[in-house]
């Protein structure tokens, strides 16, 4: 079966973007593939966060992942810092990659533009390589993200290429997979920016616990333009845009599809509100449901056992084709 891998962020209310991105694939993938998906703790350390909060979102994210569809006894759910081959790989492969081409990701450049470069973590700088090593621990063949981890993929695949060419075979090289459409969910109230977990924009985000009317009144309050034509023009359109994009991933339809008979914004805001409320609904329910504070713990702590058994042999061989001298 071929392997797949990904990861989330502990790092707020997981949102539709994310639901729509990746996590809707990985429910799919963990059925035909050898799946592993991680809750992204040490990711979440690159810039400032309160340590009980962080505890807390991590459990929390992992809830929402079952409560999504993950089923653990088809897919391996775990804790990215529960195994602690994830940091060691990374600084391995901190030694492969160069400073050169850290700084071209444009995640980087983004976030720490925020804060000024100079006080920005060094590990916000390195964290693509900390996902890259996620990844090839676990010699992945499909790694299911949304759009905007596109450029960190193509880092990890030149790091996996350059370290087999170097020391030899040790890392299958991996692909990603992006969904045709609702692979780059807008903010609903700023659709020029990607809908974030981060971001300081509640009315832009719909969170997938929203309640059913929270969720219809931020997409009848989403904002659009003054032209009263519905259009797939992300350029000129970004806000209608982004509601044919929901309503169209939501539905399972092209996005032209999804426009085919709207004159106006009122009745495409309706139906992509019904639409995301029916998606999201098993969602919620499940999550109301599941016993879930103890059956998560225990499930990521076997998850942790299970990712061992690919993990460790990989940062063996991996050890071994650097020169590093072989434990006792
Ligand atoms: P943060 O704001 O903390 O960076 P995030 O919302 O970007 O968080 P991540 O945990 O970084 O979420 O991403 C988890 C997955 O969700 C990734 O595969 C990512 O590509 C995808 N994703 C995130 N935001 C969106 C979005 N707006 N549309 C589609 N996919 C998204
Ligand atoms: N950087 C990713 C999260 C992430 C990830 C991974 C995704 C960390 N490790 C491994 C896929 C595979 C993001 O979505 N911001």
């Amino acid at each position: 079966m071929p392997r797949v891998l990904s990861g989330i962020q502990p790092t707020g209310d997981v949102h539709l973007g994310n639901y729509l991105g990746a996590i809707r694939q990985w429910v799919e993938h963990q059925h035909h593939h050898d799946a592993y998906f991680c809750v992204v703790d040490l990711h979440a350390l690159t810039v400032p966060r309160d340590p009980a909060h962080l505890r807390a979102r991590t459990l929390e994210t992992a809830q929402l992942l079952l409560a999504a569809g993950l089923d653990p006894s088809v897919c391996t759910l775990f804790v990215q810092s529960h195994r602690h081959e994830h940091a060691e790989l990374a600084w391995v492969l901190q030694c492969v990659a160069s400073i050169g081409e850290l700084r071209r990701m444009t995640q980087f450049k983004d976030k720490a533009a925020r804060e000024g470069e100079e006080a920005a973590r060094v590990g916000l700088f390195t964290y693509p390589v900390l996902q890259a090593a996620d990844i090839l621990l676990y010699q992945a063949d499909h790694v299911p993200v949304g759009d905007e981890q596109r450029q960190h993929l193509e880092l990890c695949r030149d790091l996996a290429e350059r370290f087999n060419h170097r020391y030899g075979e040790v890392f299958t090289v991996p692909e990603a997979t992006v969904p045709a459409v609702g692979a780059r969910i807008m903010d609903l109230q700023v659709p020029t920016m990607k809908m974030s977990k981060s971001s300081e924009s509640p009315q832009g985000t719909i969170s997938i616990l929203d309640d059913p009317e929270v969720v219809t009144r931020k997409i009848k309050r989403a904002v659009t333009d003054t032209e009263a034509e519905v259009r797939y023009d992300p350029k000129d359109k970004p806000g209608v845009s982004n509601l044919l994009t929901i309503l169209a991933a939501a539905t399972g339809r092209s996005v032209e599809d999804a426009a085919a008979g709207y004159t106006q914004y009122g009745p495409l805001k309706a139906d992509t509100a019904e639409a995301v409320v029916e998606l999201l609904a098993p969602v919620r329910a499940r999550y109301r449901e599941l016993e879930v504070e103890k059956d998560a713990a225990a499930i990521l702590a076997q998850g942790a056992a299970k990712a061992a058994s690919v993990a460790a042999p990989t940062v063996t061989r991996a050890r071994e084709a650097v020169g590093l001298l072989p434990r006792a």
